[in-house]
């Protein structure tokens, strides 16, 4: 009986203490605030592989106790093993995620095709209300950059899916694209019919 008393009070004292000097609540989970990856983005090509490490950390900074659970947010882009150890299959884009003790850090892995050796970035200008090249082909997860000059126009994609967002009328900008996913997606001018352009992700 007195025993459980004691233990009430020590209780109740330590939830009451935000006051200076009080005595912290043991931490849940080791105390996991954060969790710090050392890579958090890179590019893998078909059949590379990268090892992850993930360590957990306190609010204070301070490395403590924890295991992670690995996943990926595509397997048949990038795969994960229990260890961390992360295998390119097949191009795309995927997020390997990290998670300890309920917090989780994220490292994103591009992988690029099996050495086809296109580019993963190119440029489309727009002389004379046309777009040049008319066709832009890059790797999957690659970037098309838009430059635009003084005249309004904007970038419409056909409804195909994995599309990117469409670039409303810009002047004077240079406006990039992410193409995540393998495909054809033409696109157009609607400011100035007939002005027209695709970009393949191979
Ligand atoms: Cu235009």
């Amino acid at each position: 009986m007195k025993s459980y008393r004691v233990l009430l009070l020590v209780f109740a004292a330590a939830c009451s203490g935000g006051g200076g000097g009080a005595t912290s609540p043991a931490p849940a989970n080791n105390g996991v605030a954060s969790v710090s990856l050392n890579v958090t983005s890179a590019q893998l090509g078909v059949g590379q592989t990268l090892q992850l490490t993930a360590t957990p950390l306190t609010n204070t900074g301070t490395v403590t106790i924890g295991t992670p659970t690995w996943s990926s947010s595509a397997s048949n882009v990038a795969a994960v093993s229990t260890g961390g150890l992360v295998t390119g299959v097949s191009a795309g884009i995927a997020t390997i995620t990290a998670l300890v003790s309920g917090v989780n850090a994220t490292a994103t892995v591009t992988v690029s095709g099996s050495g086809g050796g296109l580019p993963l970035a190119a440029e489309v200008t727009m002389p004379g209300n046309t777009f040049s090249p008319f066709l832009t082909t890059i790797g999957v997860g690659g970037t098309v950059t838009f430059r635009f000059g003084s005249v309004d126009h904007n970038v419409i994609f056909q409804s195909v899916a994995g599309k990117p967002t469409d670039i409303q009328i810009t002047t004077n900008a240079n406006v990039a694209r992410l193409f995540s996913t393998k495909g054809l997606y033409g696109f157009d001018c609607t400011v100035h019919p007939g002005m027209s352009g695709q970009v393949e992700v191979k």
